[in-house]
Formats: C-alpha cells, structure tokens, sequence
C-alpha cells in the first residue's frame, strides 16, 4: 500500500472543493523561507489520507510544489531526473526531445515566459472567502520572503453546469486506476503502477535517476497549463456546422459535431457506446461511462477499427489522448497521466453569445501529474495530439490533430478531421475520405510550468537543505 500521509493530496485524489486558487510566487529569501515552511507551513499541507476522509478534510486544502527555479533558489543541489521539469515548459516550445508541444510563445502571458515563477500554492475551498482568508494567513506568515507573481482563481461552474468544463462538455470521468490504492476500480478503468505517478516507488521506471538520499519519493511532477477557451467561437462553428443534416435537427446535428470532436456527449456519455444520441443515465452510471475500447464489438479486433469510424471518429479527443484498444496495452500504460484541472474565468456573457466573440479570458488551469514528464504531459501532446498520423496504421492515414486541443505549426492554421461526419465513417479503398474542417484553435495555450510536488518528507527535505 501507499503511503498516503505522505503524498500530497491533488496527486491522487484532487482537492474535491468548488473554489481553486493558484498562486505562483517568487523566492526573495530562501532562508527565511525555508525557516517558515518548518515552523508553519508543511503542516497546512494536505495528505493523500486527509483528502479521503469528509472527517479530515481541512476547511481549505493546500498543497505546494517547486519549479526546478525554486529548487535552485532553496539550495536544492539534487537532480530529480526529469530533463524536462530540469529545463522548465518555456524550453519545450523549441526543444529537440521530445519535440515541440505545439505553443506558439507568442500567446504565452510574460508571467510564464519570465521564468521567474518558484513555486505555487494550490488553495481549495468551498468559498473563495476560505481561499483568501487562508492565503492570506500563508502570505503573512512568509511576508516579505515572497512576492506573489500571478494567480489564477478556477471554479466548478455554476449548478447544472458543474463538472462541466466551459465547451459544456463533463469533465473528471476517466483516470488510470493506481495499483494498491483506487477502490474500486471501475469497468474500462487501466490499473496501471503506482510508480506511473510517484516518483521513487519499486515500479518508477526512472528509480535509478533519483536522488538516492530518497526525498523524492512520493512526489510527483505536476504540468500546469492554462489553456483558454474561445467558447463562442467553437459555439459558433458547430452552429455553422450541423451534421446529418437529413435525419437532425440543426440544434441536434451541431451536438453531434462536438460529440464527435471530444469523443463523449456533454453529459459525459461515450459516443462509442451511443453514436447517435445522449444517453444521460449511461452518462451517471460510473459502471458503464468508461466501459468501452473502441474495439469491434462483434469480434474484439481491431481490424475493423482500423477503417470504420462509425461509433467514434480515430481521431477523437478521448480517443487521441487514451486510444486503448487502438494500442497494445505495453504501448499504451506509460503514457498514462492523472488529471487534476478545473475551470478558470466567467460564464458566458450575452453579448459573447450574442456576437460569437470571446470578450472574456476563460478556459482550463490544466494540471497533469506523472513520474516521467517526457513520457506523460509532452509525448501526449507531441506525439498523439499534434500528429495528424495518430492513432497510427489507420486506414485512413492522417486522422487529423485532435480537434480539441491539437495544433498544426502555425497558430491557428485550419485543421482537417477525418471521420467526424458519421455520415462518410466507413469507406473502402477506392472511396475518397471526407474530412470536416475546423478554420482555427478554439484552445490557446496562454502558457505554464513544470512543477514537482514533493512529499511531506520531501518539504520537510527541502526545509533543511
Ligand atoms: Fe482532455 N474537453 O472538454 O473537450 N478532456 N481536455 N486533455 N483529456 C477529457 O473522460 C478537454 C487536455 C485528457 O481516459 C474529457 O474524464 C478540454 C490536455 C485525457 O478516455 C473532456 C481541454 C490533455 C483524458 C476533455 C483538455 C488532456 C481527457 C472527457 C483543454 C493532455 C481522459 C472527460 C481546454 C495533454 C481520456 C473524461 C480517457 C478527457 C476536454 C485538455 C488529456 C470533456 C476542453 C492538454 C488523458
């Protein structure tokens, strides 16, 4: 079993509040700060255990972890062994291996191209009271040791819509399952090793890069990325962009399209188990919402998934970043992430919907945790994501990037998507494959960092060092 008084409590588990502020900071006095964590700040910090339990969940829960920057700053002389967390995100956008992530550093905000950020506290609450209340206890506590860079304040969107990221799409049903940890697991659920996730552990593939005194054990290189939405524009396209057009209403065939592109209907229901309509009760049903592997249903081969997108296009964004039975399982395990984002920025204005325009800064504070960044966040996004090629060995050669979050070089060039009109899935060799256009990026990278999120043991490291 894990130590789950060690590890932090987002890693595994979430924050499981409404309200989550990001905080990023800068190290003026490693000293001072070091002294403080000690005295006072490691025990705010909020375990894997305290997190499971309504009974120990603390009013708001706070977590912490370092950028390789604020490792230096705190005399932290250790290699972690993670090239990419060593070299930070910003040196991803023009680096060899593995490859470019796709931004364009043209849209990144100064906060993160500066590579000044140290450090960021993750404050959950069910009020953003709670949250300045306690951050202002943590600021007054390391005074003038930091000075806040940025911050970003997400939020479960509001009643029907929680859960729901800002395209209205239910996010936070499939995750890997953690060997000796997730209970249950789920139908459709990849148990895959704990080492995945925490570094140091018996199965983490890069034990022997480790820092052998072992303070990294139990932590976890955590991805932040905030990624804006233009929501009345992707709106606006599926409007302009109906499908099926003989047998749907409008309304019905432009839910169809975004079904399509993400790969599940805004309830969280899998278009793979239900092509053609929502269905909300398979959508609520955790024992069937993730119980599928784009295999043909008769036979469990993947021959006939090789040409026929009927039931979910390849190039799909669940099936892009999660393509299970499109892949040998041993292929496919190591590339496994936990995701833990939620939602920043206001609802939709009437004049937003009204014009089509994004007047507003919304989208997703992305955080991603994994052992091995170059194997998690980046080869997701280099390899799957933004290879017109994956899933590879298709039929048809160039699904397409994944029309959710995928880039071709060059901000904003139009992208074309195989198979996501169910009318034109399944063709033969003479047939010409009939792609669906999408004239932009309705997400833009506004920029991020790599973190690592140590252990209690770890902060506790990290103090005296
Ligand atoms: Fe994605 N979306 O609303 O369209 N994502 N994602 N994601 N995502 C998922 O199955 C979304 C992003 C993954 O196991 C769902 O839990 C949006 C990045 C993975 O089958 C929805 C953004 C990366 C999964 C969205 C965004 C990923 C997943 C379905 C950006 C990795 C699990 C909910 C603004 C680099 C797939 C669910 C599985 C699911 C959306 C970003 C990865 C609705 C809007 C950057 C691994």
């Amino acid at each position: 079993a894990l130590n789950t008084d060690n590890i932090q409590s987002d890693i595994l588990v979430g924050m499981k509040k409404s309200q989550e502020l990001f905080y990023f900071f800068k190290i003026n006095d490693a000293a001072t700060f070091k002294s403080k964590m000690s005295s006072d700040i490691i025990a705010l910090i909020t375990t894997t255990t305290e997190i499971l339990s309504v009974d120990t969940q603390p009013v708001t829960a706070v977590n912490l972890a370092f950028s390789q920057h604020g490792l230096d700053t705190l005399g932290v002389t250790d290699d972690l062994g993670d090239p990419n967390f060593t070299n930070g995100q910003l040196s991803d956008l023009t680096g060899d291996l593995p490859g470019p992530i796709g931004d364009d550093e043209s849209t990144w905000l100064p906060e993160f191209t500066a590579g000044t950020i140290d450090g960021v506290f993750l404050l959950a609450s069910d009020t953003v009271d709670n949250i300045d209340t306690q951050l202002a206890s943590i600021q007054s506590t390391l005074g003038s040791s930091i000075t806040t860079l940025y911050q970003i304040q997400g939020a479960a969107r509001p009643g029907s819509e929680a859960g729901h990221e800002h395209f209205g799409f239910m996010d936070g049903i499939s995750q890997p399952a953690v060997n000796g940890f997730t209970n249950p697991i789920y139908p459709g659920q990849t148990p895959v090793d704990a080492g995945l996730f925490l570094v140091g552990e018996a199965s983490d593939p890069n034990l022997a890069a480790r820092p052998a005194s072992g303070w990294a054990t139990d932590g976890s290189f955590l991805v932040f990325r905030q990624l804006q939405q233009l929501v009345p524009e992707f709106n606006e396209f599926l409007t302009t962009h109906p499908l099926d057009q003989d047998t749907l209403t409008p309304e019905e065939g432009s839910e169809l399209l975004g079904a399509r592109m993400v790969g599940r209907w805004k309830s969280g229901a899998p278009i793979f188990l239900t092509p053609t309509q929502d269905d909300p009760v398979l959508a609520a049903d955790p024992t069937r919402n993730n119980n599928f592997d784009y295999l043909d249903n008769s036979t469990q081969s993947n021959v006939d998934n090789h040409f026929n997108q009927s039931q979910c296009p390849f190039g799909a964004h669940i099936r892009k970043v999660h393509p299970r039975g499109d892949l040998d399982p041993s292929v496919e395990n190591p590339h496994f992430i936990i995701r833990s984002s939620i939602p920043y920025g206001p609802e939709l204005t009437a004049s937003e919907n009204a014009t089509g325009i994004s007047a507003n800064d919304r989208g997703l504070a992305f955080v991603a945790y994994q052992s091995d960044i170059s194997n998690g966040f980046t080869f997701l996004q280099n390899v799957w994501i933004n290879s017109v090629g994956f899933p590879f060995g298709k039929y048809d050669p160039t699904v397409g990037v994944d029309p959710i979050i995928g880039t071709l070089n060059g901000l904003g060039a139009p992208k074309n998507i195989s198979g996501l009109d169910p009318a034109v899935p399944d063709l033969d060799q003479t047939d010409v494959w009939h792609d669906v256009v999408l004239p932009t990026d309705y997400v833009i990278s506004k920029g991020g960092e790599y973190f690592f999120s140590p252990s209690l043991n770890g902060l506790a490291f990290i103090a005296g060092a």
